[in-house]
């Protein structure tokens, strides 16, 4: 697939590599899959909705991860820990979760790209906000889901959220949550189809849908 065109659902592979402990991508290094599919352990979780479940991947500040798929196993998916760049990546049964901003300790903002990717079959929510970040998404499919992004439940931060060329199927929840007073949104060209509570954000957020 090209960068910038527009993908479908790639399916998992039948061999995927079982990751027994979370793979952490060094600060500044750029982890290429090279299109295999990964899946947890059970030592990671079971991908349910236990929220005491490890991550495959554990990205460091300016860490990159492209041209993976993960599996069956979703347990916590993938952690950021500073800024990131994510693209080509299809997470064909996302677990508790498939991709955290997490407090980086250093407490900036991060800066999180994820381009050219889709995820199915999330019994909750796919992209969850725990610290403060200026997230981008862009050219990314979601089918089957609970929330498209969620910032930390009941959490004031510094989020912005630039969204762009998104489809979304079957929503049960919501497509952005968040309790953040001053969350700003901003999208372009997004499709929604039987998505629930399209943003479900405060009166006060600011909230640009184009
Ligand atoms: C839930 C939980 C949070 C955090 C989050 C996550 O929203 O309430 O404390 O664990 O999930 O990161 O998965
Ligand atoms: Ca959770
Ligand atoms: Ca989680």
């Amino acid at each position: 697939v090209g960068a910038g065109q527009a993908v479908d659902f790639p399916g998992a592979s039948a061999n995927p590599t079982v990751v027994h402990d979370t793979i952490t991508v060094k600060a500044g290094q750029v982890f290429d899959g090279k299109g295999q599919t990964f899946t947890a352990g059970s030592e990671l979780g079971d991908g349910g909705q236990s929220e005491s479940q490890k991550p495959l991947f554990k990205l460091e500040d300016g860490a990159s991860l492209k041209n993976v798929t993960i599996g069956n196993n979703g347990a916590d998916g993938i952690h950021l820990y500073g800024d990131a760049k994510i693209d080509n990546l299809h997470v064909t049964n996302v677990g508790e979760d498939a991709i955290t901003v997490k407090p980086n300790g250093a407490g900036k903002k991060s800066h999180v790209e994820i381009t050219n990717s889709t995820f199915q079959n999330a019994s909750d929510k796919i992209l969850q906000l725990n610290a403060d970040t200026s997230l981008t998404v862009d050219n990314v499919k979601a089918k089957d889901f609970g929330t498209f992004v969620r910032t930390n439940g009941g959490q004031q931060g510094n989020w912005d959220l630039n969204l762009s060329h998104i489809s979304a199927q079957n929503g049960k929840f919501s497509f952005v949550k968040s309790d953040s007073e001053g969350l700003n949104v901003n999208t372009q060209d997004i499709s929604l189809d039987n998505v629930q509570n399209h943003y479900k954000v405060p009166a006060s957020a600011n909230l640009k849908v184009a």
